[in-house]
């Protein structure tokens, strides 16, 4: 399941695993189900081997994905003095997404970044990052497999809710042959994947179909139709009866990439607390982590976001300006090429 070369990572995180006792497994702010899935599976199955295990998860569980968490209490405070042994930080490109601050003993306790993002910048002691991984959740099962560390059908149930989500239920393109190899892992549990299902095609709620109606009669298409993109203003939410959770529930990052021109969308969304927002996805190889980036966000190839405390009008005016460019310049390429 492991590509070869990340085999001696793997080993050395296996290896530091049986020596640590007491363990923090931590992810990203806004946890998505890769976020909340790998770091379930991971606690879960950390328990079952007998460690002392802490999670953290700033912005806490999704209601939507509380049926893949253990029940243990999570470490929601900013400022984390540790006294772990070893801190275990998934699905994040970097440190600062997490939102915490790790104070620890840099001797004693050792922290490893295990990540599949393309813009990960390499923060941890020990860095097992796999950018041809579908998932942090598929990269979990292949080190459980490779640390034959307990892999049940509670570990898989974790696991299949992040490989599922973030591989767009295998249709990534270029999705590499790993995906399935985790998937045939967690399915060999005998695990029902039922709820996961249930969640995914009828786990919406009436204010995500609200603003899947309105993004879709308010985006604009330009470069040739090439460019998909789409502004939600807090008031709109609130028009909607919606929040600005409802805008990660609607699909509509996607779907703006189901027209057979568009190749490029962004949505550039706002919080009720001042902050913007901007979601960017692509498929056909526009590389929307450079513009996401260069905004102060990251994430992958085809899909990327970002994040800023400033009006949505500013953040929506730079956000189109860079992926016109990027998407001009990628159509002028093909062209010449
Ligand atoms: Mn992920």
């Amino acid at each position: 399941m492991l590509p070869t070369d990340l085999l001696p990572v793997a080993t050395q995180i296996a290896t530091l695993i049986g020596n640590s006792q007491k363990i923090l497994v931590a992810a990203h702010l806004r946890p998505d189900g890769d976020a909340t899935g790998s770091v379930s599976g991971m606690v879960k199955s950390l328990l079952k081997a007998g460690k002392n295990v802490d999670a953290a998860l700033l912005d806490g569980v999704p209601e939507r994905f509380a049926f893949v968490f253990p029940q243990i209490e999570l470490i929601r405070q900013p400022v984390i003095d540790s006294d772990h042994d070893l801190i275990l930080i998934l699905d994040s490109g970097d440190e600062s997404r997490t939102g915490f601050t790790f104070n620890r003993d840099r001797e004693k306790t050792c922290l490893v970044n295990i990540d599949h993002h393309a813009s990960n910048t390499m923060f941890g002691d020990i860095n097992y990052v796999d950018t041809g991984a579908s998932s942090a959740c598929e990269m979990v099962a292949a080190l459980l497999h490779h640390a034959e560390l307990p892999f049940d059908s509670e570990v898989a149930l974790s696991l299949m809710l992040g490989l599922v989500t973030d591989s767009r239920s295998f249709q990534n393109e270029g999705l590499r042959h790993t995906a399935h190899l985790a998937a045939a892992k967690i399915l060999q549990t005998g695990v029902d994947t039922s709820p996961i299902l249930n969640m995914l095609n009828s786990g919406k709620a009436e204010a995500d179909l609200r603003v899947q109606g309105f993004g879709l009669s308010n985006f604009r298409l330009s470069c040739n139709n090439h460019l998909a993109s789409l502004v939600i203003r807090h008031s709109d939410l609130a028009r909607l009866n919606a929040a600005f959770g409802n805008v990660f529930g609607s699909g509509l990052f996607n779907q703006l990439l189901s027209m057979s021109d568009t190749y490029a969308s962004v949505v550039i969304f706002e919080r009720e607390d001042g902050m913007s927002f901007c979601e960017f996805r692509s498929r056909g190889g526009i590389d929307v982590k450079e513009v996401a980036v260069a905004m102060g966000g990251g994430g992958h190839v085809p899909a990327s976001g970002c994040s800023r405390a400033v009006k949505i009008d500013e953040l929506a005016e730079e956000a189109i300006k860079l992926m016109t460019r990027q998407v001009d310049t990628f159509f002028a390429g093909q062209k010449n090429a």
